[in-house]
């Protein structure tokens, strides 16, 4: 039997792409410094000029799948993280930019076979948002740690398929 396991204390091989939605960048870029001081503090490199760590902005939440697509087939990433919050109005668009999102980076992940990170926030008020990025906690810092193991996990996978 074997036992396949992401790592989170040799994060020194993996390449990292981060896509942000500027929408609701009040809670987005806390998102964004939780995650980046997870990764920090995980032993990558979030330094301006770091040659491990990619940062991409995009208008909202649905131009994140795209974005994740390109940066994903570029061949350059272990692992992507998208970051968005999408905050319940008082219209439909709540449900479209959410299913659409998230079936994007979904599909994404399955198509490229590099894992998507999905951290996108859907709530039900701003509030719930801020609660969810740093107010109580930061779930930036939880999809950090996701990436980290599942960017390891599929590298371990990758070593185990070419012994075999
Ligand atoms: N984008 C978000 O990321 N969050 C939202 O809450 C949101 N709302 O509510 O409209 C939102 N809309 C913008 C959308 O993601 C696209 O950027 C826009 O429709 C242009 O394609």
């Amino acid at each position: 039997m074997a036992t396949f396991e992401g790592c989170f204390t040799d994060a020194k091989g993996l390449r990292i792409a981060v896509v942000v939605a500027r929408f609701n960048d009040l809670v987005t870029s806390k998102l964004l410094s939780g995650c980046l001081d997870c990764l920090a503090r995980h032993g990558v490199d979030t330094s301006a000029n770091s040659g491990q760590l990619d940062v991409a902005w995009v208008p909202g939440s649905f131009e994140l799948p795209i974005v994740a697509q390109s940066l994903a087939r570029s061949g350059r990433y272990q692992v992507v993280i998208t970051l968005g919050a999408v905050i319940r109005g008082d219209t439909p668009h709540f449900d479209v930019v959410v299913a659409e999102a998230s079936k994007g980076i979904a599909a994404v992940s399955r198509e490229t076979s590099v894992p998507v990170i999905f951290g996108v926030l859907t709530t039900d008020t701003m509030q719930q948002a801020l609660e969810r990025a740093g107010i109580k906690s930061n779930l930036g810092w939880s999809y950090g740690l996701q990436a980290l193991e599942m960017g390891s996990l599929m590298a371990v996978l990758s070593s185990a398929k070419s012994a075999s």
